[in-house]
């Protein structure tokens, strides 16, 4: 990899999104919704400390619908050609919706947390990407200060962006040396009053560590889409067809000016502690909003249109890697260049679902189930992290 690429893809981290800190707000907050367990569905056995059961079955995964903010994407847009485009292109990466099974598994009811990655990294002494830095064995065109040890962290731009426009696409990131999981905006900061807030800035690997550690393993996304609906067939929101329900946020995602100026109306800047929100209908916590949760398949945000020629049971994703230029390509032409010789795993894009405390109703409307983005594990995010699934025992019967 060339220092060109290298500071392309250090620069370009995936999605959306904004803040300033993330201390909860005087703002109206959520109440919060501790589902009955004897309301939830019962799995094979009883379900480890922290999990819940999600039911295996058939389902509809994606969503062949404008979420409700296209027309925010074509103001001013007067070519006709390009409207098109630009309507085409509008969450493309969802479609088309399509019926996938999947069998049941339990999942963490939360996004890992601080707490727990804190026990992990005390029991075996796992030091994440973000910590180790790059390796200049690895990206041997890089200048030096591009492989210290950091992540990237949302930084409001020093001036006011409309993130639609070309050229402005994640202006609002900073490569900070120095931010990990321990502080996440960098340092100065830390997770001192933040235990029960969503681990962040690690990457796929990171998380597949912990999932170790833990017996456990990631989801994928089919398991994570299965998930996160909670058994509610097409919507398009995990509570209904509404961005707000009753006119309260359900999930910590980002209001005001976006990405210049949070208001944090739905009680947070940044992230949030896990249960800050209600359930769904499975006891899953916050599958909308507050981070990211890296999953095990590789991205391609055409596969949907690959699977349905072969759809299988258990679907593990896309047999190849995509880095994020070629992904970039195949979503915007429909074809794929060859992947850049020497490119190192660690631009491996892997999917990402759930949205996070920067997605914006007006630019990155990804607090949907059926939303669809992608980590790249060489550039940790302080909007990123995960949480684990484990299978049902061999001998149980899967209900
Ligand atoms: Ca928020
Ligand atoms: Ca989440």
């Amino acid at each position: 990899m060339n220092f060109t690429k290298l500071s392309l893809t250090l620069a370009s981290i995936a999605f959306c999104c904004v803040s300033c800190d993330s201390q909860k707000s005087d703002q109206a907050t959520q109440s919060q919704g501790e589902p009955e367990a004897t309301q939830l569905p019962q799995g094979p056995v009883a379900a480890p400390q922290g999990m819940v059961w999600i039911p295996g079955g058939t389902y509809w995964r994606g969503n062949n619908d404008d979420p409700g903010n296209l027309q925010i994407f074509l103001e001013g847009v007067t070519d006709a050609s390009q409207r098109r485009r630009i309507a085409h292109q509008h969450f493309l990466e969802e479609r088309p919706q399509h019926q996938v099974a999947v069998d049941g598994f339990f999942m963490d009811a939360t996004e890992v947390t601080n707490r727990q990655f804190a026990k992990f990294t005390q029991e075996t002494g796992y030091l994440t990407q973000a910590e180790r830095g790059l390796d200049q064995k690895d990206f041997p065109n890089a200048p030096a200060d591009a492989l210290l040890p950091g992540a990237n962290v949302y930084t409001k731009p020093e001036e006011a962006v409309n993130p639609r426009s070309n050229g402005n696409a994640w202006r609002w990131w900073a490569y900070t040396p120095g931010a990990s999981w321990r502080h996440p905006e960098g340092p100065g900061s830390s997770i001192e009053d933040k235990m029960d807030h969503p681990v962040v800035n690690v990457n796929y690997y990171d998380a597949m560590a912990y999932a170790q550690w833990a017996g456990k393993r990631l989801p994928t996304e089919a398991e994570w889409e299965r998930a996160a609906r909670g058994g509610h067939e097409k919507r398009m929101y995990i509570w209904g067809s509404q961005v707000k329900h009753d006119g309260k946020w359900m999930a910590n995602c980002f209001q005001g000016d976006f990405p210049n100026a949070s208001v944090a109306d739905d009680g947070f800047h940044l992230s949030a502690p896990v249960k800050s929100y209600p359930a769904n209908d499975y006891g899953l916590y916050d599958m909308a909003g507050n981070v990211w949760e890296i999953c095990s398949d590789y991205f391609n945000p055409r596969f949907y249109e690959d699977y349905i020629l072969n759809p299988v049971k258990n679907p593990q994703g896309p047999k190849e890697p995509l880095t994020q230029m070629q992904s970039s390509a195949l979503l915007n032409t429909g074809t794929c260049p060859p992947a850049q010789p020497g490119m190192h795993e660690l631009s491996h894009l892997r999917v990402a679902r759930g949205g996070s405390f920067l997605c914006h109703f007006s630019y990155c409307l990804r607090f949907r189930p059926a939303a669809r983005h992608y980590s790249e594990p060489l550039t940790p995010a302080h909007h990123t992290g995960f949480r684990c699934v484990m299978d049902a025992p061999k001998d149980s019967t899967n209900p």
